[in-house]
């Protein structure tokens, strides 16, 4: 049976903004209250989709949330109208009102860790939505991001959901922004990659001194036991401390993994050669040939992974077994960056050609190409399965393109944030996506 990877992309939300609400995210910290363009931050991402697209990769979409968040400002003891808990929260607490209003939901690699009905031992799709703990902003994402998943991949007999983890720093999960799946095709049993920043119980372990670690040891072995996962079929790396100190707060901003391929920084891990050992025994153990393509911090430093994203792209198999590297503008923009993508290219290994996107919008938050995709290994069956109405097709990019036209502003700055007219222009935008995307209600201005 055929299989595919299929890349869902977040669909950047109408309040798109600058509010500097990642400590330990060096873009997000850096280009605080800036003013940001949502709309162009939407039609960005829509171009990759739909560039994707038509280069033959099967791309979906995923919805953005309901923002500002009024149900959590409620929890937080505003109360009156909705209008009321904005303006209220707006003269007494603005950056709660900020975090209330994030469209983070957009880096959707942090939606949920997902793992391909090969892997399970009920053989179906697991996905356990991460709880994003570390952040507040980010830690009201999801329950939205529970019904929208459960809404896209509804079919029981195909797809498993569970709920995000408990909601405590012990079990920090960011989903699959730490997590990596190896496999010699998309339909076969493979070998899940769980990247952890510390331990939450073993004191062994090291911890960064200055930044969070977001994702812990102990959330990453409860995914793999929700899932299902066989002993055989999972290994377990932690992140080099160090690089955490340097700004790379997940994973995927120092190494990107497809197929039977690693592509990562040298300073990216602890204890590299047993991990690459275990790896490539266990990957071999699924008929697959682990291959790892190791950057040189003598080529490119941490500073320049972290600022140009290098990493942060998407490693996508074309059919003749090559694969294609899609990465930031950012990353023309360094130069040794980009001499080294021209070495690598060249060289005649399996990353053949790169492909460079303008993502500036959201790459200013910290975002690039990979954050704003899930993927979703998926066989014909399943993929037959999947909600149609959330699969990219040229009408669709047509309809999403004039949507973010008619709804979407092209300037946003704080005293935005505090219109209470935003929030009406943002649901009535939403309630009409849901249609668009056949999803149902999953809002809660929707079922409530
Ligand atoms: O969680 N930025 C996100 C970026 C997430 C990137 N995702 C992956 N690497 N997979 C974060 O730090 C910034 C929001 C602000 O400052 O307005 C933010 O949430």
């Amino acid at each position: 049976m055929k299989s595919y990877e299929v890349n869902f992309d977040g669909l950047v939300g109408p309040t798109h903004n600058y509010g500097g609400l990642s400590y330990g995210n060096v873009a997000s910290q850096s280009n605080s209250q800036q003013s940001s363009n949502p709309k162009e931050a939407a039609l960005q991402g829509l171009a990759k989709m739909k560039a994707l697209m038509d280069m033959g990769f099967q791309q979906g979409v995923l919805a953005p949330q309901e923002r500002p968040d009024v149900a959590a400002l409620r929890r937080l003891g505003f109360a009156g109208s909705d209008a009321q808990v904005i303006q209220q929260a707006a003269k007494e607490a603005m950056p709660l009102l900020v975090a209330s209003c994030s469209a983070s939901s957009m880096w959707v690699a942090n939606a949920a860790t997902v793992s391909p009905s090969a892997d399970t031992a009920d053989g179906r799709v697991h996905f356990t939505a991460a709880n994003l703990n570390c952040k507040y902003h980010r830690s009201i994402e999801h329950p939205t991001t529970s019904r929208v998943l459960g809404a896209m991949f509804a079919n029981p007999q195909h797809f498993a959901h569970h709920a995000a983890l408990p909601a405590v720093a012990q079990f920090g999960d960011e989903g699959a922004a730490n997590h990596t799946r190896f496999c010699r095709a998309y339909g076969e049993a493979g070998v899940e990659f769980f990247v952890f920043g510390r331990s939450a119980f073993d004191t062994r372990y090291p911890a960064p001194q200055k930044y969070p670690a977001r994702q812990t040891l102990e959330a990453s072995q409860a995914v793999a036991r929700l899932h299902g996962l066989r002993e055989e079929g999972v290994v377990y790396a932690q992140q080099n401390p160090s690089v955490i100190d340097q700004g790379v707060f997940h994973n995927d901003v120092i190494a990107v993994g497809n197929g039977e391929v690693l592509f990562y920084h040298e300073d990216a891990f602890l204890e590299t050669d047993n991990m690459l050992a275990e790896l490539s025994s266990k990957l071999a153990k699924v008929g697959g040939k682990f291959q790892s393509v190791c950057v040189p911090r003598s080529a490119v430093t941490v500073d320049d992974a972290v600022r140009s994203y290098l990493f942060n792209s998407q490693l996508l198999s074309r059919p003749d077994g090559s694969m294609l590297l899609i990465v930031p503008e950012e990353c023309r923009g360094n130069e040794r960056v980009w001499q080294y993508l021209q070495g690598l290219t060249g060289a005649g290994g399996v990353i053949r050609e790169v492909k460079v996107f303008d993502l500036k919008q959201s790459m200013q938050n910290g975002g690039g190409p990979a954050c704003l995709r899930l993927r979703v290994a998926l066989n014909e069956t399943e993929l037959a399965a999947v909600n149609p109405g959330v699969i990219m097709t040229a009408p669709l990019y047509d309809s999403l393109t004039q949507w973010v036209e008619r709804h979407y502003r092209d300037r946003m700055t704080e005293n935005d944030l505090a219109d209470p007219q935003l929030l009406l222009e943002c649901r009535g935008a939403l309630d009409e996506l849901t249609q668009i995307l056949k999803l149902g209600a999953v809002y809660p201005f929707q079922i409530n």
